[in-house]
């Protein structure tokens, strides 16, 4: 299994001017490595919506890449956003699952179909344009560049360590919210028009 911050730092490495859109336990996790955080929109409290967001923010900008931190439980609220992506193929969305195997958030409840579900063959069966799973962070890293120079859209199930500590014990606090994301990105979109 992988922790996702260090996973997540050897993203931050390719992310250029992405934007990025981390929900639950892999925003806190982004937090702690992101370079750019006018360019991150943590999409929290409406569950299962981050693959819709991205796939929004992907085809509104199709120069600019997109990478989503999806959580397990999110995805499976929202599975049949694999199909709208895959159908809709933006070449520029690079979409991660960070499978923790429970719904970190809320304290760690078990998620449905732990170790019988597989998100990268469910993704490749939507259509996505490659579809990849790691469980081991010198894996990934070897293949990261692979990961990030396919065309669209791409799929990563990666397994990673829950994080089921209380917010005291893991310092977070100071992490981007979604209001705020937008209002940075509205500026920005407006400055490029
Ligand atoms: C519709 C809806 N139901 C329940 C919740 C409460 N909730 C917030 S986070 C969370 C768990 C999210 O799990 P996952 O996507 O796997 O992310 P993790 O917490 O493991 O990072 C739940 C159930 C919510 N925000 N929205």
């Amino acid at each position: 299994m992988i922790d996702q911050v260090e996973m997540m730092r050897a993203i931050e490495r390719f992310r250029g001017d992405a934007m990025v859109v981390p929900v639950f336990r892999a925003n806190g996790a982004w937090a702690k490595v992101t370079n750019n955080v006018k360019r991150d929109i943590p999409v929290g409290g409406a569950m299962g919506k981050a693959s819709s967001v991205a796939l929004g923010l992907a085809l509104s900008q199709p120069d600019t890449k997109v990478i989503l931190f999806d959580g397990d439980g999110s995805l499976l609220m929202n599975l049949g956003s694999l199909v709208t992506i895959a159908n809709k193929g933006p070449k520029n969305l690079v979409h991660f699952v960070m499978d923790n195997g429970v719904y970190a958030t809320t304290g760690g409840q078990e998620v449905p179909g732990v170790g019988v579900a597989d998100y990268a063959d469910l993704a490749t069966s939507a259509g996505y344009a490659h579809s990849y799973r790691f469980d081991d962070l010198e894996d990934f890293v070897t293949r990261a560049e692979e990961v990030f120079s396919q065309e669209g859209p791409v799929f990563v199930a990666a397994k990673v360590i829950p994080d089921i500590r209380l917010p005291e014990e893991r310092a977070a606090g100071g992490q981007r919210r979604t209001p705020e994301a937008v209002l940075d990105l509205r500026e920005q979109f407006a400055a490029a028009d």
